[in-house]
């Protein structure tokens, strides 16, 4: 049965039903294997705003049991894509409440009459609430806009006679305190000012809230019996790369597994048999971030395969996975990837562009991150949210570097940190988790930005959200990212002993972290110390010359209180293409670039102490709400939304390349990557 909102107040009001923790199954990203294929479904798709005076005529009329064109007009809509910003009707640029997408799909023979082969349907992502139906009948529901959600269809598409299906999606994109990001509906009931039924949506954060199918929809298969999940963690010893490997198996307890990993040449390095242990490969080569060794981004390729006997006759399923060898820990004032110290020079980003919104798009994301290998970047953050799938297989491939954010930004209301509110956030962080564990560009979690963390109950929030984190992966360090001061900070101080608990080994924490957590001693809340500020900026406006003692005296307080690394997680300036003014006025091209230059001064001194990173905000313009502070969106970024240059982008440009070889582990050159796929070798 649909778990939707049963009343027109529930429309708009929480959206929660309490989510189980402990997520059921994994959450592979669907490739092609000798026993897997995909029909990507991406394209038009007929589409419906619920423009109803409670948003749920779809809901009484029942949309999902005919073709959406039988109960009204539809609009073709581009999936991958937010349906903001392609249409001519402004209603729906701001719409609030219930849209609906559908979509008829002719299916392979094979597909529905072979009962050995499981049809699974799979939505990257779909803003912000979902229900799906096929063919009429509902296969699932999921919260969350930022992470993929499945259902197997298999029975329904091999019931009949039919070889299409009709898939049914209706989304609601309302933000209320409870869900990630939080929002609220605000009703205006002075009908002198407004009209009757009025309500607007406001947010806490500081970009547009597109909603949508962001992500690529497909259908894939696997048979009955099939692997359902990986987990990879690495280390070394010495020269001997170690794989510790997990596979997890659904639909049968009887099955062999094997598996083998090759090199980027395709030989077999090392190889074993069962669902766990480990591999051992000689003198390995490691994953490197880009502009740290001569050769980054060294891929290994998993493959497994899996093997069973049924009454029908013997099963296979295969699945690679590509694996980074390397490890990352903490000290006191460092970040090291594999036992060297790493400096993050990077950026913060958006998933945003003109007319798609949020929707992924593969120019936009080759475009990103050629820009990105341009500027001499190594790393980003994935501000305000896990981003695409397809973007952390690039950066795994490329030697990108990622702070893996999760959808906690505008915590700020007390509502926000009720129980309700921590338990949606902890299993959002199991989703994350489980989608990017195996991702060797993954280096840190970050739970959420910028919380009102000042607040009473953030500081058991934060304890707990964190401690969470850790226990679903105990191979990374754990932040959130703050704007508090220090002193009223209650997520970041130290805590009661978390005790680092994994059957596998814990590569991240240094020798010394280690015992002191073992021993009780303390346990950090956060392991690396994020700190967001925007001097002459938001304060002090224009006055360029407070930044550097307002920044040395923000790393020295953070620093002397908790002793540990820090990373200067935002700073720039807004800055509006062309305008140009010197001696620069705040929005000139001149006064961001010399905003970042009094940054630099600092972070050249405190780099050598305890500074571990600076990510610029932001990497490009992006859009935001209607505000008297945004001139059509955020300007912050060095490059237009268009992605074109500033001044800044140029400045950052030399410092980053300049970073790079001052930090450089080894080698000078750097090779360009092969991103085919190899063929399967079992
Ligand atoms: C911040 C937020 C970011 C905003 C930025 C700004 O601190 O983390 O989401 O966009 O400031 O430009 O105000």
């Amino acid at each position: 049965m649909a778990r939707g909102p049963a009343g027109a107040a529930a429309v708009l009001g929480p959206l929660l039903w309490g989510c189980a923790l402990a997520l059921q199954g994994g959450m592979l990203y669907p490739r092609e294997s000798p026993s897997r294929e995909r029909k990507e479904l991406d394209g038009l798709w007929s589409f419906r705003a619920d423009f109803s005076d409670n948003r749920r005529q779809g809901f009484e009329q029942q949309w999902y049991r005919t073709p959406l064109r039988e109960s009204g007009p539809t609009l073709d809509m581009p999936v991958p894509s937010s349906f903001n910003d392609v249409g001519q009707d402004g209603r729906l640029r701001s719409f609030v409440g219930w849209v609906w997408y559908e979509r008829e799909v002719t299916l392979p023979q094979r597909w529905t009459q072979d009962l050995g082969t499981r049809v699974v349907l799979r939505i990257g992502s779909a803003h912000y609430y979902a229900i799906v139906w096929v063919n009429g009948v509902h296969v699932a529901e999921h919260e969350g806009g930022h992470l993929p959600f499945e259902a197997d269809v298999s029975k329904l598409v091999q019931s009949g006679p039919l070889s299409s299906c009709r898939i049914t999606i209706a989304i609601n994109n309302t933000l209320t305190p409870h869900t990630l990001p939080p929002g609220t509906i605000l009703y205006q009931k002075d009908t002198s000012k407004y009209p009757k039924g009025y309500f607007v949506q406001n947010t806490h954060f500081d970009f547009f809230n597109y909603a949508g199918l962001h992500r690529p929809v497909l259908l894939y298969t696997t048979p009955t019996i099939y692997i359902d999940d990986i987990t990879i963690t690495t280390g070394m010893d010495q020269n001997t790369g170690l794989v510790n490997y997990k596979v997890f198996v659904q639909g049968s307890e009887h099955f062999q597994l094997e598996v083998r990993l090759l090199d980027e040449e395709g030989k077999v390095v090392a190889q074993g048999t069962g669902d766990q242990g480990q591999l051992q490969v000689p003198s390995a080569y490691l994953w490197w971030p880009y502009l740290m060794h001569e050769h980054p981004a060294y891929l290994y390729s998993l493959e497994v395969r899996l093997t069973a006997q049924t009454e029908a006759g013997p099963v296979s399923d295969f699945y690679a996975l590509p694996v980074g060898i390397r490890t990352v820990a903490v000290t006191e004032n460092q970040f090291l990837i594999n036992g060297k110290p790493f400096y993050f020079h990077g950026v913060n980003k958006h998933e945003d562009a003109d007319i798609r919104g949020k929707g992924f798009d593969w120019p936009l994301l080759v475009k990103d991150f050629n820009l990105l290998r341009w500027l001499g970047a190594n790393s980003f953050r994935t501000s305000h949210y896990p981003y695409a799938e397809e973007v952390m297989q690039l950066c795994d491939r490329y030697g990108i570097v990622v702070i893996d954010e999760s959808p906690g930004v505008g915590i700020v209301l007390t509502q926000s940190y009720s129980n309700v509110s921590l338990q949606h956030h902890l299993e959002v962080m199991e989703e994350l988790v489980r989608r990017d564990k195996n991702h060797p560009a993954v280096v840190m979690w970050s739970v959420a930005n910028e919380p009102a963390s000042y607040l009473k109950p953030a500081g058991y929030y934060f304890k707990t959200l964190i401690a969470h984190t850790k226990d679903l992966d105990p191979s990374r360090p754990v932040t959130f990212v703050t704007n508090s001061n220090y002193e009223a900070d209650l997520g970041v101080r130290l805590g009661s002993p978390h005790l680092f608990s994994s059957p596998l080994p814990v590569f991240w924490c240094s020798p010394d972290a280690c015992s002191n957590a073992l021993q009780g001693r303390t346990a950090p809340y956060v392991d690396v110390i994020c700190v967001n500020s925007y001097y002459s900026w938001y304060h002090d406006y224009g006055h360029m010359e407070v930044i550097q003692l307002q920044l040395a005296t923000q790393f020295e307080k953070w620093y002397r209180t908790y002793q540990k690394p820090i990373i200067q997680s935002e700073y720039g300036a807004e800055t509006i293409a062309g305008f140009h003014q010197d001696p620069p006025l705040m929005f000139s091209e001149e006064y961001q670039k010399g905003l970042l230059e009094q940054y630099h001064l600092v972070l050249d001194q405190k780099r050598k102490e305890y500074v571990v990173g600076e990510l610029i905000w932001n990497f490009a313009d992006f859009m935001t709400d209607q505000s008297p502070q945004r001139a059509m969106g955020n300007k912050k970024g060095i490059f237009t939304r268009q992605r074109q240059p500033k001044g800044a982008a140029f400045l950052l440009r030399e410092r980053y390349w300049k970073l790079a070889n001052e930090t450089r582990y080894h080698g000078s050159a750097v090779k360009s990557q092969c991103v085919g796929n190899s063929p399967f070798t079992f």
